[in-house]
């Protein structure tokens, strides 16, 4: 059966007012760095809540919202995720990333080291619900795509709440499940701590893609 509908309006705006808001959307989303180094200052009460409800709006596959979003503040989760997520980075440096992707990741900087799982006031694990929570019957469709664009729309929350935020895939992170003591419908999908960069934070100077090299225009 359908759902009763309601009546959907957007805002009547000039052209010019279009392109304003266009433009100051993408002045705004095109500060948004990458943070490696946290302060461990808190994040005031209530900002987190309004980035996980904006990140909640996502569209989904037959609207089932299949994400969950664990916050993590207490000291010894934290520790527990860095030491295990620490284990996990130490091989695949070592070991399971080709010599290309090293490569590749030189210019970032990155090691196994992840002080920041610690010094960060929150970490948001993003989970992708295989199913819903009464059972594999209550089935769940374009996860990996859903749970893709509720990360984006909160990585983009936090960002306009005037916070910093890391795309951290610790790999496997298998561990977190069992860390956090998740039902295992629940798969970790990337993890985001969240707070303020610190004090004499560096971001690499990187350069984003043109116009001409992301889009085609047919
Ligand atoms: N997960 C590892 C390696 C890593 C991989 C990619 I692709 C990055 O863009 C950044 C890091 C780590 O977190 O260090």
């Amino acid at each position: 059966m359908p759902l009763p509908t309601v009546p959907y309006h957007v805002e009547t705006l000039s052209d010019q007012e279009h392109l304003a808001r266009a433009q100051r959307f993408y002045e705004l989303v095109n500060q948004r760095r990458t943070v490696r180094e946290f302060s461990d200052r808190p994040i005031p009460d209530g900002v987190l809540e309004q980035c996980l409800l904006a990140a909640g709006t996502a569209p989904s596959g037959a609207h089932k919202q299949p994400w969950r979003f664990v916050v993590v503040q207490d000291p010894a989760v934290k520790k527990a995720i860095r030491e295990a997520a620490e284990k996990e980075e130490h091989d695949n440096y070592e070991w399971r990333m080709s010599e290309a992707w090293k490569r590749d990741l030189e210019p970032l900087g990155t090691d196994e080291h992840k002080p920041f799982l610690e010094i960060a006031p929150a970490l948001v694990v993003v989970m992708a619900l295989k199913h819903g929570d009464a059972g594999p019957e209550a089935m769940h469709y374009y996860v990996q795509e859903s749970v893709g664009i509720a990360t984006g729309m909160l990585i983009s929350a936090i960002h306009a709440a005037g916070l910093a935020t890391l795309t951290h895939t610790p790999s496997p992170m298998g561990f977190l499940q069992k860390v956090l003591n998740r039902p295992s419908h629940e798969r970790p999908f990337v993890l985001l701590p969240v707070g303020y960069p610190a004090e004499g934070c560096q971001v690499p100077d990187l350069h984003r893609k043109s116009l001409d090299e992301i889009s085609v225009w047919l």
